[in-house]
């Protein structure tokens, strides 16, 4: 049997965690065969005694931990308590989830399906069929909270992850044991967004879960908002930039430029010491770039499906060329050539990168409509 824990991490909590923990003990664990539930509390000393209900709670009930620390944010306390979890009560499944009441425990049973069914990381959304924020919200809340939200789908372009900053979640050991060494610099709230991403980056299978968010209806929300919104645009926007260019487009537009680079200092070489005609010196240096485009990608770009012997690196490279001088003869030299007939000898230069800005539009669009296009 499979053991869970539920983590609450708790900053004055105290009259909340005591109603979460009996709803959980009385109502939710009797109902689940199937597993073997615990509940960790992850506290950071609060001042209003949250960890004495607890201990109070520990002696009715054996299958309930305590877990203290220093306060350093909710983050912190997070990979703080799972660590504790997994290594010191055998976790094998994880629940993150707020000891103020406002996730509905009566969804755990879904959560653990999803999970037996295969998933590895499942989320609480709130912004999806069947989800929602507290309905007694104002409507400026609402309506602020489903903008961050599309905000963080819309960056990361990841329209079928409905929630990012929900706390709600469950996950197996697996997942937090990839991604703590990670986790460790975001102890803050961002940490949900952070984790998340992580997650989605290195393909876990995620799924959801849509439930009713309610309101608190003792104490107080400890997020900072404004301190927040900048922690999310922060990490979302750098997030997103190292991803591009670390893609495929990044990747795309260092070996181009590279490329370009030795194809123009051979072109002007060309031009001032020999007389032949403008379009000939482009297919000529254009030949050094295209040999530096084809080792860099072999090398960098593709480089899981690179060559593996040389007749294969010879035979790749022939196809490589060849389309290549398509693209080269018929639009770059094209143009400068077209650029010699009607202007003269002049502006050289000129022909060049016009020619080469058309060629790059089209080899883009070849490589990403027909080549290497991505897969449905
Ligand atoms: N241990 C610990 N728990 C925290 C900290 N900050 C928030 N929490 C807990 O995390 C949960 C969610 O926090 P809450 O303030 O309700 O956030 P909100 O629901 O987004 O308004 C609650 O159970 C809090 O007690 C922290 O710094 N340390
Ligand atoms: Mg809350």
């Amino acid at each position: 049997m499979k053991k869970v824990v539920i983590i609450l991490p708790t900053y004055n909590e105290s009259g909340n965690i005591d109603k979460v923990i009996t709803l959980l003990e009385e109502d939710i664990f009797p109902k689940i065969k199937n597993h073997d539930m615990n509940i960790l509390v992850a506290d950071d000393n609060s001042p209003d005694g949250t960890a004495d209900e607890v201990r109070n709670l520990m002696k009715k009930w054996k299958n309930i931990d305590l877990n203290l620390g220093e306060k350093k944010g909710l983050g912190a306390a997070y990979v703080r308590g799972m660590t504790y979890a997994v290594e010191k009560m055998g976790a094998d499944i994880m629940f993150e989830m707020d000891a103020d009441g406002q996730h509905d425990p009566q969804k755990i049973t879904q959560f653990l399906q999803k999970i037996d069914e295969g998933n590895d990381f499942v989320i609480g959304t709130r912004y999806s069929n069947g989800g929602s924020v507290p309905s007694n919200w104002p409507i400026q809340r609402k309506a602020f909270s489903i903008v961050a939200n599309l905000l963080v789908r819309t960056i990361f372009a990841r329209f079928s992850i409905h929630d990012w900053t929900g706390g709600y979640r469950a996950l197996k050991k697996e997942v937090f044991l990839k991604e703590k060494k990670e986790l460790e610099n975001f102890n803050g709230y961002i940490f949900q967004i952070s984790f998340l991403h992580k997650v989605v980056r290195d393909k876990f299978k995620v799924a959801e879960v849509p439930f009713l968010m309610t309101d608190r209806t003792l104490g107080k929300s400890k997020i900072a908002p404004l301190g927040y919104i900048f922690d999310v645009l922060f990490y979302v926007i750098t997030a997103r930039i190292k991803e591009l260019a670390t893609g495929s487009f990044g990747k795309f537009l260092v070996v181009g430029g590279t490329g370009f680079v030795i194809q123009v200092v051979i072109y002007q070489i060309l031009v001032n010491a020999t007389k032949l005609p403008l379009g000939i010196d482009t297919v000529l240096s254009a030949q050094m770039a295209i040999f530096s485009n084809y080792n860099l990608n072999n090398l960098w770009t593709f480089k899981e499906r690179k060559a593996t012997n040389f007749g294969q690196y010879v035979l790749k490279m022939a196809g490589f060329f060849g389309t290549s001088n398509v693209g080269v003869i018929v639009i770059q030299s094209g143009i400068v050539q077209l650029g010699e007939i009607l202007y003269g000898r002049n502006y050289p230069l000129v022909y060049f990168v016009i020619g080469t800005g058309v060629l790059m539009v089209w080899n883009f669009g070849t490589y990403s409509l027909v080549i290497w296009k991505k897969k449905k």
